[in-house]
């Protein structure tokens, strides 16, 4: 089609042929994509590492927990707080240690002489200022290239002081991308954290969020919620979560899965380990946190709590509606691009919709075929050198705790009923046909859709922000939200509809001549060959 034809045909033909199988201008047939693959050398590309994914994006927030970059300290700055995963303690004496940054500072001669020393005399002193009941090592790039050890450390750690310590090998160039780091940190939760508690809820029905990191607070609005609702939450991976209440994670009745990319292992091993079942939702959009509040009281199936849920539903609305409405009348119409690591791209296509703003252009930086295409692609998908290089743990039911409330019949019956259980359909189905997808796009990339699809919005990361704003066209950073938020649920809906229609009214854009209309353009092709 046209405009996926007009992005690529500046490419080199080697170039041409990789990232064609990236770029998916939405037909009425199955759609298909490529992901999850290497990026190409100095394409400018979006994405970021695994030690990100592991340390940065899902053990980082833990908050009792004190994380410990092993590595050189510019991994350990960079990681610290600029996520903006809010955390608080949730009673009095709680350890939080988020506003703190722990680093063994490697320097050369470290990296010559090896760091496990300095790693475990940083521990020790951790220990003697902190006590902290739980320790995560994350590795970056020299660790493995020297070969520190961080299992052995952590496990020298936990016998000499009788806490949890868990070594991460996250190295920076694992995998692909933050994706790889998302894996390793899961397998590091479910072999040592989940499952070691024995607390039981005490709620009539309990769930654990999975996948929300607290951005702004988002997960603070879907627990308030929830819990006027009548529901338990018994831990969050991992926003303004702890390794207190992460630890008694199996005993709740359902996992509720909001970021599939991150954290859909985890769930994934708890279904086969302890029986219990997923639900993918998605608490960003008004709509989309009805239907996902509805499809929950489906699956408990009691008459009370559907009662309840829809009672706090329309309560809810109505105190929102008036301001929706207000800022739907200023945004309806307008369209809009989405480029977020591997699960926001979906989310706020459905909060876009509440405003009238049709998604036209959408993307991921690491997200894999399923996060797109839905679960099903997976048996087809094989591994390649990249992917079988991170650890596929197999767990087995546990004798003890296995325990299902539906058969695999019911569970079949209720994904007829509309309710998206122990599965997720990806971004696909929700996006419209000539709509364009890209896969770990690049700057190039992202020059030429603005051109060719004109979004009135683009979201996307700090990276690219300011030379998406300097081409006239607005952008809000969907990872941070530009430092505004919460985004989710009912009241987030309301902050997000304010913030974008402020970013679009705002009168800078009147004074700005965007430089396709003062040509001369840069000529050339891209990748080398004429
Ligand atoms: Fe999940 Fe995330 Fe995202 Fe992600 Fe991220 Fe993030 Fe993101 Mo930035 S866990 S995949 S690795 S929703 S940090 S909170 S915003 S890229 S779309
Ligand atoms: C990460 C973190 C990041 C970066 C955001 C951005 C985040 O990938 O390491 O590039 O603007 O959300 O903070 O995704």
């Amino acid at each position: 089609m046209k405009e996926k034809d007009n992005l690529l045909e500046k490419y080199s033909s080697r170039v041409f042929k990789n990232r064609k199988t990236h770029i998916t201008q939405l037909g009425d047939d199955a759609n298909t994509i490529a992901a999850n693959t290497r990026a190409i050398p100095g394409i400018l590309t979006a994405r970021g590492c695994c030690y990100a994914g592991c340390k940065g994006v899902v053990v980082g927030p833990i908050k009792d927990a004190v994380t410990i970059t092993h590595g050189p300290i510019g991994c350990a700055f960079y990681s610290w707080g600029t996520r903006r995963n809010k955390a608080k303690p949730s009673y009095e004496g709680e350890q939080n240690f988020m506003p703190y940054s722990f680093c063994t500072d490697m320097r050369p001669t470290d990296i010559v002489f090896g760091g496990e020393k300095k790693l475990e005399q940083g521990i020790d002193e951790i220990m003697e200022m902190f006590h902290p009941k739980c320790i995560f090592i994350c590795s970056t790039c020299p660790i493995g290239l020297i070969g520190d050890d961080v299992q052995a450390v952590a496990r020298r750690v936990e016998k000499k002081y009788g806490i949890t310590a868990v070594g991460f090998s996250c190295e920076g160039y694992k995998g692909v991308s933050q994706s790889a780091g998302h894996h390793i940190a899961n397998n590091g939760l479910m072999r040592q954290i989940i499952g070691s508690g024995d607390t039981k809820p005490t709620g009539k029905y309990s769930v654990n969020i999975l996948g929300e990191y607290n951005i702004g607070g988002d997960g603070w609005e879907q627990e308030r919620i929830l819990k006027k609702i009548g529901y338990e939450v018994v831990s969050v991976f991992t926003g303004d979560g702890s390794h207190a209440t992460i630890k008694n994670a199996h005993l709740a009745d359902l996992n509720l899965v909001m970021c599939h990319r991150s954290i859909n292992y985890v769930a994934q091993m708890m279904k086969t380990k302890y029986g219990i079942d997923w639900l993918k939702v998605n608490f960003i959009g008004i709509g989309a946190t009805c239907k996902s509040l509805r499809m929950l009281a489906e699956y408990f199936d009691d008459p009370a709590l559907t009662k309840r849920t829809e009672e706090v539903i329309a309560e809810e609305l109505e105190a929102v509606s008036g301001d929706i409405e207000y800022y739907k009348s200023m945004l309806k119409g307008k369209t809009a691009g989405i480029f977020v690591g591997g699960s926001r791209s979906h989310h706020y296509q459905a909060l876009l919709r509440d405003f009238g703003v049709e998604t036209v252009i959408a993307g991921y930086e690491f997200a894999h075929r399923d996060d797109y295409e839905g679960r099903d692609v997976i048996p087809s998908i094989k591994p390649d050198a990249d992917s079988k290089n991170i650890e596929e743990i197999t767990v087995s039911p546990d004798e003890e705790l296995f325990r299902e409330r539906y058969t695999a019949e019911q569970v079949e019956q209720l994904k007829e009923k509309g309710v998206e259980l122990d599965t997720y359909d990806g971004m696909f189905p929700d996006m419209k046909k000539g709509y364009i997808a890209v896969d770990d796009y690049n700057v190039f990339e992202t020059d030429e859709l603005i051109k060719t699809m004109k979004p009135d919005i683009f979201f996307s990361g700090i990276k690219d922000k300011y030379a998406i704003q300097k081409a006239g066209v607005v952008s809000r950073q969907m990872h941070s939200y530009d430092y505004s938020g919460p985004y989710a649920g009912f009241n987030g809906a309301v902050m997000f509809g304010h913030d974008v229609a402020m970013s679009i009214y705002t009168n800078a854009w009147a004074l700005i001549t965007p430089p396709w209309k003062r040509v001369p353009f840069i000529e050339g092709t891209v990748g080398g060959e004429e």
